[in-house]
């Protein structure tokens, strides 16, 4: 999509610290972090939210991302400490950049519930 920024990453356009890309899914530093870890990790192909995921790219998608986190948690030593993952999704969920992303956060306790 043009003129999505999280596209623009996946294609090099736009500075990221990549941590973890493969074909489909790539994972990047946030520019904000709201933890000492946090990661964004995200399918290449644009997809607006969870919400817009059909049969076909969930099952593309989904195990690939899970398992990008995992080896992130392990890379991020974040095992032993625990972590959050969290995706947003529209407007009450709070999500500001339309392109699907997973938080991925460590480092920190955190809280519940969220605000
Ligand atoms: P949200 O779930 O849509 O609210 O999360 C968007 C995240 O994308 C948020 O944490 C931003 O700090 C982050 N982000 C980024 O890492 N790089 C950018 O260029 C932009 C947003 I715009």
């Amino acid at each position: 999509m043009d003129n999505c920024i999280f596209c623009k990453i996946v294609k090099k356009e736009l500075p990221s610290e990549i941590v973890y890309e493969s074909d489909n899914v790539i994972a990047f530093r946030d520019v904000a972090p709201v933890a000492p870890n946090h990661i964004l990790v995200i399918p290449k192909e644009h997809v607006e939210s969870l919400s817009d995921l059909d049969d076909e790219k969930r099952k593309n998608f989904l195990p690939e991302i899970f398992g990008s986190i995992n080896e992130l948690v392990s890379k991020e030593n974040l095992m032993e400490d625990g972590y959050r993952v969290v995706t947003n999704c529209g407007k009450d969920g709070g999500q500001t950049v339309g392109h699907l992303h997973f938080h991925l956060l460590g480092g920190r306790g955190m809280q519940w519930p969220p605000g």
